[in-house]
């Protein structure tokens, strides 16, 4: 109800302030079947969730991006990374919520940047950076927000080169431990992860066992997440192949974050986008994975043994990335599927059965390819979650689009 409040009161607004043509393009769209170019927005039948966007022109090939307050004025920021190169921007939100190159700064690394995550690093309240280098030695950067995010920030050495980065405390110290993802260049194929304990100075601790062994045989493992899929409150690691088509979750053995020997995995062909979710609000977490190759998305639940299969939408060529929403209140997360094939965005309603379906489900174009999409509350005057995405045109001509 107060939902429905708030969207009639930015109807009312919006008519108010809009020019006289845009009012009667919305009177009209009210008593007839809207058309895309009228932008219906998220309420009306039909809609396409694109009333409010937020467009900005970044780099070459963006590859992932996250949202936080990097400067503690309470307005989210984003920082994106690119494809192999050493760039990380960050546009910070203005007082409208606005994002440009004019309120935006630039680190350049030693080398090119493989992932990024923001956690509070020093536990002083102000959310930190961490990079992982494609490179052989201070190959993990901490850039803490204290020190105006500058460089070097603190460095670390990972074992081999790191491809993913995933921060928990893995060790009940309260500080933040860093979880790498880390391979040998092509063709050794030797991989692995392994933590860093802020305790140990991010020295490392543990260093699984190798992820290139039988029977797991991965090659070039660059999915990476965190999440405590067996619901014992300890947070385990979920590891991802594309090329081999695997995905493999490892169950945290003991609070002490030093016991990984647990494993479970499956087989799915080309694995994009891994997400550990509570999704129904109930049990154990939902394991999620966006598969290209294999043109789905599958939800699976971890009954102590395995990852069994709960549900599965077939049929979605270019899977490129996922997140999750609840855009209509249930408490049930919908699901946020970002196509390279159709070069869209879909958001599915998840069902009280937690199926997925086009049935009630709404789309709208994005530029060319999607690249990573995340959700976030963009704004304290919008009632819903928002959707931010990075994309990428056929030159590779990188753009961040905030969907309101
Ligand atoms: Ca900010
Ligand atoms: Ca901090
Ligand atoms: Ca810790
Ligand atoms: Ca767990």
């Amino acid at each position: 109800m107060k939902r429905l409040v708030v969207a009639v009161l930015l109807a009312l607004f919006l008519l108010s302030t809009s020019l006289p043509g845009t009012a009667t393009l919305s009177e009209r769209s009210l008593d007839s079947e809207p058309l895309a170019s009228e932008n219906p927005g998220y309420e009306a039948p039909g809609a396409l969730f694109d009333r409010f966007a937020q467009s900005l022109a970044i780099g070459t090939d963006p590859f992932k991006h996250l949202v936080t307050d990097l400067n503690n004025d309470s307005h989210p920021d984003i920082a994106v990374i690119y494809e192999n190169s050493p760039i990380l921007d960050i546009f910070f939100g203005d007082l409208d919520y606005q994002y440009s190159y004019s309120d935006s700064t630039t680190r350049i690394l030693s080398n090119p940047i493989t992932d990024i995550a923001a956690g509070d690093m020093d536990r002083d309240d102000l959310t930190d950076i961490v990079l992982s280098l494609n490179s052989t030695s201070n190959n993990v950067v901490i850039l803490y927000q204290s020190g105006n995010l500058a460089l070097p920030g603190l460095a670390f050495t990972t074992s081999l080169r790191p491809f993913g980065i995933a921060l928990n405390d893995f060790d009940g110290d309260l500080y933040l431990d860093v979880a790498t993802l880390i391979s040998t260049a092509p063709p050794t194929y030797n991989s692995g992860f392994e933590i860093h304990f802020y305790s140990e100075s991010y020295g490392t601790k543990v260093l699984a066992t190798y992820l290139h062994t039988s029977p797991l045989s991965m090659q070039l493992p660059r999915l990476f997440t965190a999440g405590d899929f067996n619901n014992d409150g300890r947070t385990d690691l979920v590891v991802g192949d594309h090329g081999v088509g695997r995905v493999v979750g490892f169950i945290n053995g003991n609070a002490n974050g030093l016991v990984w020997t647990d494993y479970s995995y499956f087989n799915i062909s080309g694995p994009t986008s891994l997400v550990v979710q509570q999704l129904d609000g109930a049990g154990v977490q939902e394991l999620v994975v966006g598969a290209d190759l294999a043109q789905r998305v599958q939800i699976r639940q971890f009954d102590g043994t395995r990852f069994w299969p709960h549900t599965e939408l077939i049929n979605e060529p270019g899977v490129a990335s996922l997140a999750f929403m609840d855009r209509n209140g249930d408490t049930r997360l919908d699901l946020v599927r970002a196509s390279s094939q159709y070069h869209n965005l879909t958001v599915f309603t998840a069902s009280s059965s937690l199926t997925y379906g086009y049935a009630s489900a709404i789309s709208f174009p994005v530029s060319l390819d999607p690249s990573y999409v995340l959700v976030e509350d963009m704004s304290p005057d919008d009632a819903y979650d928002d959707i931010i995405l990075i994309s990428r045109s056929s030159t590779g001509a990188g753009l961040l689009s905030i969907y309101y």
